[in-house]
């Protein structure tokens, strides 16, 4: 069953906004003090190896029984579901300690993305000391929530190819069977790290930071550890993505100010914390947020994939749109953006057919 909370906290007063949601930027806290690295990020120990990932079993998961019809109705409804045990951990285990070397070899990039992003007028950071002093400087106040690392699953490094089988595997057939289409695009991944101290992401809806002209678009969120009852895992607003009045009727300071009063049912993965090999799956509109990451915990780090249905288009040039698209995750289409001119039908191989 899932955690229900008694009354829906007050949604995110931010102080910017992505498009019609609050950006999932920053935090009510503030910046870390410590001006070091935050502890290494590790595996359980349990989980430590470096083995290719094991080969998915033979059992076929396809969109037609990937979810129950009570599972599907659910999601229709809520827009938000978990998979318990879609892996078991030794299946991604292996996985798992490359991808936190990874992590760790890349973190100056993350800190400087989020300078862009949080101080876009400030200079390249040098060391990860000195993005904290230019973000604690530039930011206006807002902190920072997380570190993001773009498409792992590109190129050739040791964690892409397996993160290229993942993001084909029982995945794309589960993205499929929730978003009722035949044809699955990757999006984008992206490895999401919550240090010790890092604070909440604000609620947001992932659409309004993709240029795609669609609302067929599902992200799949993976811890990288098991959590426990501290670590900050996702919240979502149960019902937020059909709520279309929202959006049409309301000026983006109105949200931003206050979404408490709408009522939604804020909820978290049911059945107590995540462990490595569930997933929690939420659709582009849903509303969702994570609370900050205390400082006397680990590093949290959980791997997004995003995936689309296969047709939808590039959208129309900014001047014809009522609003733009928030550009926090802009790194992560860079690559292929230019390629696809507005209004066409993304097709493109950095966005692969993972499924149909
Ligand atoms: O992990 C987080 O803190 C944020 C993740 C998120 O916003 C997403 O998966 O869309």
């Amino acid at each position: 069953m899932s955690l229900v909370l008694p009354r829906p906290p007050k949604l995110a007063p931010a102080r910017r906004h992505c498009g019609w949601t609050a950006p999932r930027t920053g935090g009510s806290r503030a910046v870390p003090r410590q001006q070091s690295s935050a502890a290494p990020l590790s595996a359980a120990p349990e989980l430590k190896g470096n083995k290719p990932p094991a080969k998915q079993p033979r059992l076929a998961v396809s969109a037609a029984n990937a979810f129950t019809a009570a599972q599907l109705l659910a999601f229709e409804r809520k827009g938000h579901l978990t998979s318990r045990a879609l892996f078991s951990e030794s299946e991604l285990a292996p996985l798992v300690q490359p991808l936190l070397s990874q992590l760790q070899r890349e973190e100056l990039a993350a800190w400087r993305q989020r300078v862009s992003v949080l101080a876009p007028r400030a200079a390249q950071p040098r060391s990860v000391g000195e993005a904290k002093a230019l973000l604690a400087k530039h930011a206006g106040g807002e902190t920072v929530g997380f570190l993001q690392h773009f498409n792992l699953h590109r190129g050739g490094s040791e964690v892409a190819a397996p993160l290229r089988e993942l993001a084909r595997g029982r995945l794309a057939a589960c993205a499929a069977a929730l978003l009722g289409a035949p044809r699955i695009r990757l999006y984008q991944t992206c490895v999401f790290v919550k240090q010790p101290g890092m604070g909440e992401t604000h609620w947001h809806s992932d659409l309004a930071m993709v240029p795609l002209d669609t609302n067929a678009y599902v992200t799949a969120w993976l811890p990288l550890r098991c959590l426990s009852t501290v670590d900050a895992a996702l919240d979502f607003a149960s019902g937020s993505h059909r709520d279309f009045a929202l959006p049409f009727w309301h000026s983006d300071e109105a949200m931003g100010r206050d979404l408490g009063s709408r009522g939604y049912q804020v909820e978290s993965p049911g059945g107590g914390p995540l462990r490595l090999g569930d997933a929690t799956w939420h659709a582009g509109w849903t509303l969702h947020c994570s609370p900050a990451q205390p400082r006397e915990a680990r590093s949290r780090a959980a791997l997004t994939l995003s995936y689309f249905a296969d047709g939808a288009r590039r959208l129309p040039p900014d001047r014809e749109l009522r609003r733009r698209v928030h550009p926090e995750d802009a790194a992560g289409s860079a690559d292929w953006l230019g390629a696809v001119p507005h209004g066409a039908v993304a097709r493109h191989d950095l966005l692969p057919l993972v499924y149909g």
